[in-house]
């Protein structure tokens, strides 16, 4: 997968090389590039930013260099990937990022990511950027961050360990939080008796088909107890 990531931070992006992703970067399974907005201004401060027309607080990102920035990008099609691009824009207003969206995402074979900073990006980008590619706004979740950049990582980091061969034993991403709707079960490890705490006898009984009828209980118990809005269906 080839994704291109176009910010005014792109230094935020350093954490990519390490880990998983990056042992994937050198595997050659995944093909990242961080790319600095700036490149794409033409006058001598490098301006990305103006006033919002209509008045208001804070700065609307220029859409000039996210035009020519996009554009670049867009036409750099990898021989593997000629198809349009999808072209991500983290906004709080956006849909919701999920699990399912992160699966989606992972069967793309090229992903465009635009941080914008301050209020955001003029309207306009995103209609140019919907001649490129497939555009998406998406959020993750109902808070507020500065800014992109700590969205777009997270987004990489969940899209990117679904991509065959970046997670070593493809068991270990089916028995997770969220794959299945239900949060994890609890997980033990040694020693059975910690400072008084045991744990649970039925892990330690060999019974397998009663330890996976406890697991699925579990999951079901703590899913209601913490997120019942998953299993209303809610999201
Ligand atoms: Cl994707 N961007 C920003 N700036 N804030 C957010 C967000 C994204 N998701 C939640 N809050």
């Amino acid at each position: 997968m080839r994704i291109d990531v176009v910010s005014i931070f792109p230094e935020y992006f350093g954490p990519l090389e390490m880990s998983l992703l990056g042992k994937a970067r050198g595997a050659g399974i995944l093909d990242i590039r961080t790319h600095d907005l700036r490149h794409w201004t033409h006058d001598r401060h490098r301006t990305v930013d103006d006033t919002p027309y209509g008045g208001g607080a804070g700065m609307v990102m220029k859409p000039e260099p996210w035009g020519e920035a996009l554009d670049e990008l867009a036409s750099d099609a990898p021989e593997h990937a000629p198809a349009a691009p999808v072209i991500i824009f983290p906004s709080p207003a956006g849909e919701l990022f999920t699990q399912a969206t992160a699966r989606e995402l992972a069967r793309e074979p090229r992903l465009i990511f635009g941080c914008g900073r301050y209020e955001g990006i003029d309207e306009r980008v995103f209609a140019h950027a919907a001649t490129l590619g497939r555009v998406r706004l998406i959020s993750l979740g109902d808070y507020v961050l500065n800014g992109g950049e700590v969205a777009v990582m997270a987004m990489i980091e969940a899209i990117g360990r679904l991509i065959p061969g970046v997670v070593g034993n493809p068991a270990s991403l089916v028995e997770e939080s969220h794959e299945d709707g239900l949060l994890e079960y609890p997980s033990y490890t040694k020693p059975a008796s910690w400072r008084g705490r045991e744990v649970p006898p039925i892990l330690l009984s060999g019974n397998h088909a009663a330890i996976d009828a406890w697991r699925r209980e579990q999951r079901v118990e703590r899913t209601r107890e913490r997120r019942p809005d998953l299993l209303a269906g809610d999201r």
